[in-house]
């Protein structure tokens, strides 16, 4: 937290003080007449000192008051003091402190959790998707992966399969206070979800597309840091066999290194984010670099992405207060919470939220914290926040610009199963992510229209349909023995 410093009112304090008695500055309540007695005792840098910080300290002027009311001049400057402590003690002391934290560089096995399994040691077999079943349909048995699909563990298997999605699993949760999020990928492989046809369009996703399953990513969750450095590599390592990665967290923080991977291949600044959360993440100025809170602010700050071409959507709650709003504004990004979802209703801040993400760059990563939608659909999360969008609003808007936009990389973060003990909220996760695949789906069929439904299963054309299908033989005829039958 960085306070603004005041000087003009500190000059007005100091000339009031000068010309007896202390005049209130207009943004400063009237200073109590003992107080005031008791204030021009206090040498001049602490009283400038507490005219600078005493209304951040406290929360307002009538509370800083209320604290100093019916003390002594002693007491009055020792509140000083102890604010002053505060402030330099909360600074970095090279004396006392870690500038950095120490790595055993002598472990033997310092590289071994993220090292690649060399080809002389795997499993010989062709390059391609690994189908993971004895059944000849991918929807029986065999051994659950994301969205029903195949496996894939290299590169060659993506390139071999022109495979168009790759979804990997990235169990991190260093990054965040309450945890569990490391079990959101294998949560969302079991979650009551086999990919299949979305109704509302009647296009199949797993059928259009060609999907994998591209496990999970290695993770050291004793650092975030370290972690996020090789989850860069990986996203960069599929986006360049042309494959779109969809990331399954794991906490936030993979928004940094998820965002420049692909900026790796795909250049800086050359794409958008659309960032649905209730939090806004670009926190900064914390002794730590990336946490679940700051991902956006660090991969702006770096160059990845354009503060222009990011859009948030859906924030909520305490944070932030007006400096990030004010940081937002200052910075040309586009933003979207619920109070103006209560101002303008859904459908308008949906259909500013896809025309923005189509200006400017044609490109998209979109990044899906869960927290976005309410807590009615998601308690599985670890910060969550009421008054959220329901499902029924998040997967029409996932789904059209999924649909308009050239995807680049998507995620799905901060899911918490140790957090819900039901199916809901990675039930509700698997459908937001299906919602994307078959936007994808969608394009590569040729509908650009991203509101697009099909007639299908939104009209059912009676009387006139039931007619015709009479006349055509269509109609099924009744059978008084069906189901009576022996083999
Ligand atoms: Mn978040």
């Amino acid at each position: 937290m960085i306070y603004p410093v005041k000087p003009a009112l500190v000059a007005t304090l100091l000339l009031s003080l000068a010309t007896a008695p202390l005049i209130a500055d207009e943004e400063m309540p009237e200073i109590p007449g003992e107080l005031q007695s008791i204030l021009e005792t206090l040498p001049s840098e602490k009283l400038e000192y507490l005219m600078e910080e005493g209304e951040d300290f406290t929360g307002t002027w009538e509370k800083l008051f209320v604290r100093l009311r019916g003390k002594s001049a002693g007491e009055v400057e020792a509140f000083v003091d102890a604010m002053q402590y505060l402030e330099s003690a909360s600074k970095f002391n090279p004396e006392t402190d870690m500038a950095s934290i120490p790595l055993n560089t002598e472990a033997e096995d310092f590289n071994g959790w993220k090292l690649m399994n060399p080809k002389a040691l795997a499993t010989q077999r062709e390059p391609g998707p690994i189908h993971l079943s004895y059944y000849a349909s991918s929807r029986s048995g065999g051994v659950q992966t994301f969205a029903g699909a195949p496996l894939a563990i290299y590169p060659e298997d993506l390139i071999a399969g022109d495979v168009e999605v790759a979804i990997v699993g990235a169990p991190l949760d260093m990054g965040t206070y309450y945890r569990g999020q490391r079990f959101g990928p294998q949560a969302m492989r079991t979650g009551y979800y086999r990919g299949g046809n979305d109704m509302a369009t009647m296009v199949n996703p797993s059928k259009v597309l060609s999907i994998v399953d591209y496990g999970d990513i290695a993770i050291d969750n004793m650092s975030t840091e370290i972690s996020v450095h090789h989850v860069r590599e990986r996203v960069a390592e599929i986006a360049a066999t042309g494959a779109i990665p969809f990331i399954v967290g794991g906490d936030h923080s993979l928004e940094y290194p998820d965002i420049a991977g692909l900026a790796d291949v795909h250049g800086k600044g050359s794409f958008g984010v659309v960032h649905f959360d209730s939090h806004f993440d670009a926190g900064k100025g914390q002794a730590h670099y990336i946490t679940h809170g700051q991902p956006v602010y660090r991969a702006i700050k770096e160059g990845h992405v354009k503060a222009e071409n990011f859009i948030q959507v859906g924030l909520r709650g305490p944070w932030p207060g007006d400096w990030g709003f004010e940081w937002m504004r200052n910075n040309g990004m586009r933003y979207h919470p619920m109070a103006e979802v209560e101002k303008k209703g859904w459908k308008e801040v949906m259909e500013d939220a896809l025309r923005e993400a189509r200006e400017g760059t044609e490109k998209l990563f979109i990044s899906f914290d869960v927290d976005v939608l309410d807590p009615a659909f998601v308690p599985g999360t670890g910060t969550p926040v009421p008054g959220g969008l329901t499902m029924r609003e998040a997967i029409p808007i996932v789904r059209a610009l999924c649909t308009e936009s050239d995807l680049i990389g998507f995620e799905i973060v901060e899911l918490d199963p140790l957090l819900d003990n039901t199916y809901r909220s990675a039930l509700n996760a698997n459908y937001i992510m299906h919602a994307c695949l078959t936007g994808i789906a969608m394009r590569k069929t040729g509908i650009t229209d991203g509101s697009y439904l099909s007639e299908l299963s939104t009209e059912d054309q009676q009387p006139k349909a039931g007619k015709r299908g009479l006349k055509a033989g269509d109609t099924e005829e009744i059978d008084p023995d069906y189901g009576r039958s022996q083999p």
